[in-house]
């Protein structure tokens, strides 16, 4: 049996209600300003940012804390091209190659996005998380994680905000079948990757398709007593 961590009192300030309230209503405005960009400026963004923002990623709730991801940092140009190239040629097979459903293709269509990911070279870094599917102890020996997905989802998500919090923008980049990643960037067999992040500041001429956000009736059901 592994020890229990010592437990130690956790008591942040409670707040008067319409304080937090008034906080709850200027966090969703800013959540609600967050858009998915793909067309970026090439714009240099300091790597603490990009520090900043993987920190309070990890600090995300995670599966018996194992905290299984890890984030892969790339600024250097020639590796961002490799990228690319590599992301564009899966990329180029599933919208060209057939190998998307048509199904899938008709529900893309909306965004008009196509094979081609020219930002992968634009942008000052592009972040690949990776999930951990074991971990690995000192003496090589596996380590079994839980909730892997979940927890890994989670920090993508506070990836997102933190980089959002700073100004910046970012996409969910899924180039699918993803291995490529795991080659080019040098990840051991534990590691897959989960979401490749491009970041920076959006174009001064970005633009984002004009879509509408479901409303709070139609994402939430209320069983209460009133
Ligand atoms: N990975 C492809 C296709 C794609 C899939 C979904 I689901 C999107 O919301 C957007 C794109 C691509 O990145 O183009």
């Amino acid at each position: 049996m592994t020890d229990r961590y010592p437990f130690i009192p956790y008591r942040p300030e409670r707040l008067p209600i319409d304080v937090a309230l008034e906080r709850g209503q200027r966090a969703l405005a800013e959540a609600e300003a967050r858009r998915s960009v793909r067309d970026f400026s090439s714009d240099p963004v300091p790597r603490r940012a990009i520090e900043l923002a993987i920190q309070a990623a990890s600090t995300a709730p995670s599966g018996a804390h194992r905290q299984p991801w890890r984030f892969v940092a790339v600024s250097d140009p020639a590796l961002k091209r490799e990228i690319r190239v590599a992301a564009e040629a899966e990329e180029r097979a599933s919208y060209e190659g057939g190998r998307m459903p048509e199904e899938w293709r008709a529900a893309l269509a909306p965004l008009g996005t196509t094979w081609k990911k020219p930002y992968l070279e634009v942008v000052p870094w592009i972040v690949v998380a990776f999930e951990q599917t074991y971990g690995v102890a000192d003496d090589g020996s596996r380590i079994k994680n839980y909730y892997v997905k979940e927890s890994v989802g989670i920090a993508c998500g506070m990836f997102i905000n933190a980089l959002h919090q700073m100004g910046l923008a970012t996409l969910t980049h899924t180039p699918s079948p993803m291995a490529f990643l795991s080659k080019i960037l040098g990840r051991p067999a534990n590691e897959k990757p989960y979401i490749l992040f491009p970041i920076g500041y959006p174009a001064s001429d970005a633009q984002v398709p004009d879509l509408k956000r479901k409303s709070l009736d139609s994402v939430s059901v209320w069983l209460t007593d009133e």
